[in-house]
């Protein structure tokens, strides 16, 4: 498998090549009046959580095409991730969604975890589907049910899956429901809010003092023609209502086509809602494609609020989980997973690079056409070298898909699990 040595090998042939473009890059940035050494710091502290369900090959309504070797067990998953981490260091932790992670012996897999300088983000509970065996259907809901039994079947779910995070020293619970109605008529809107609300706040009381609960919205799917938490709106309403320790979770496919998500993120930002990203590529909708494959612009503007909030003083919102949630069936999952890690960087860095005292003055002189030169002229600096070097200090990569496919790991994977074996998801 992957070894610090066949990284070490890799950047070294190809360090020359890799020095030049960082070195012409570093110069131009500099002569800019920009600290390149702090760049790559702040780069380098930028940390994301891998989603345990984006392992195995993701599949649609349609059919699933797996491409061999999936992680068969979380352990076997924690040794994907630590594969991702040693590619790219920004990957240091993995989300994990009950029931399909139940840790079967939390004390080793937090060994296992150690080992592998890794740590659990968050725990994402499932009241989307019916296990074996469960007493009630989430048929019609889950937390909005109107039957108060299903309600109190989904809240112990979730505070269970609470106890399975402590074990893990997790700190967040991610709340995602598929709650709502297919038909006009279907479901009566006051009460669902009503009741998620009232389902919310039992789960919230159970939650440690330190923990955060993040509150996901989705505008449809599965659900089609309501969702009881469609918009960040409604997420930020509901965890108005909670108390402090919930934040709205903005998942970058979670909205309807050429909506503005660079203004929703400023606007949580400036109230203190925002809690975390759930980032991935999308054409249309809950795509779950590689993030920054389809809309890099809007990935960068993003990161273009997130660095301009963070240097507002008068924004109070505590730090943001950055996690991916994306799992497509025509790449190989870990691939995929790389390109989102450094497309996320990028984006980040050129944020980074941006002359924002130079923006804010064409911003209060009305200046526009200024205002767009200068925001493109960062989304348009090449910085894949200074992400590469960040990476390449922290031990990482220089290439890390390259590595990864060099090293035959794929291949390898297949050898040691099998062709058929599947990992827990969707
Ligand atoms: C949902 C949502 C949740 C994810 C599930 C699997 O669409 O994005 O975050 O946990 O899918
Ligand atoms: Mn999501
Ligand atoms: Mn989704």
């Amino acid at each position: 498998m992957i070894t610090n040595t066949t990284i070490q090998e890799s950047n070294q042939s190809i360090l020359k090549s890799h020095q030049r473009n960082f070195n012409h890059l570093a110069e131009n940035l500099e002569s800019k009046g920009l600290d390149v050494n702090q760049i790559i710091q702040q780069i380098r502290n930028l940390k994301i959580a891998i989603p345990s369900w984006a392992l195995g090959t993701g599949g649609t309504r349609f059919g699933r095409f797996p491409g061999g070797g999936e992680p068969g067990s979380l352990e076997e998953k924690i040794a994907d991730v630590g594969l991702l981490r040693k590619l790219n260091p920004a990957a240091d932790s993995i989300s994990l969604h009950i029931p399909w992670d139940i840790p079967k012996d939390p004390k080793a897999v937090l060994q296992l975890l150690e080992r592998e300088g890794l740590t659990i983000d968050s725990v994402n509970s499932n009241t989307f589907q019916d296990q074996p065996g469960q007493a009630h259907s989430y048929k019609f809901g889950s937390l909005c049910h109107s039957e108060e039994k299903v309600r109190k079947q989904a809240i112990e779910h979730n505070l269970h899956v609470v106890e399975y995070g402590k074990q893990l020293d997790a700190k967040t619970l991610t709340v995602w429901l598929a709650d709502g109605s297919n038909f006009p008529g279907q479901q009566h809107f006051r009460n669902a809010f009503t009741n998620t609300l009232e389902s919310l706040k039992e789960i919230y009381s159970g939650m440690p003092s330190d923990w955060t609960m993040l509150v996901e919205y989705k505008p449809y799917e599965p659900n089609f023609y309501s969702m009881v938490i469609p918009d960040w709106g409604t997420s930020h309403l509901l965890t108005q209502s909670l108390g402090t320790q919930a934040k709205v979770l903005v998942d970058l496919g979670h909205h309807l086509p050429n909506t503005n998500i660079e203004q929703i993120v400023a606007r949580l930002l400036h109230v203190g809602s925002l809690g975390g990203f759930h980032f991935n590529g999308s054409m249309y909708g809950d795509d779950d494609l590689t993030t920054g494959s389809i809309k890099p612009y809007q990935l960068f503007l993003i990161f273009n609020e997130l660095v301009d909030g963070s240097l507002d003083s008068s924004v109070l919102n505590p730090p943001v989980s950055y996690m991916i949630d994306a799992s497509h069936n025509s790449k190989d999952p870990l691939e995929d997973l790389l390109q989102s890690l450094e497309a996320i960087q990028i984006a980040y860095t050129q944020a980074l690079v941006l002359d924002r005292s130079k923006l804010k003055q064409a911003q209060e002189n009305n200046e526009v056409s200024p205002c767009q030169t200068i925001i493109q002229d960062a989304f348009r600096t090449d910085v894949r070298s200074l992400v590469a070097e960040a990476n390449r200090q922290a031990g990482g990569a220089i290439d890390p898909v390259g590595v990864f496919r060099m090293a035959q790991t794929r291949e390898i994977l297949i050898e040691k699990r099998g062709r058929l074996s599947q990992s827990t998801g969707l």
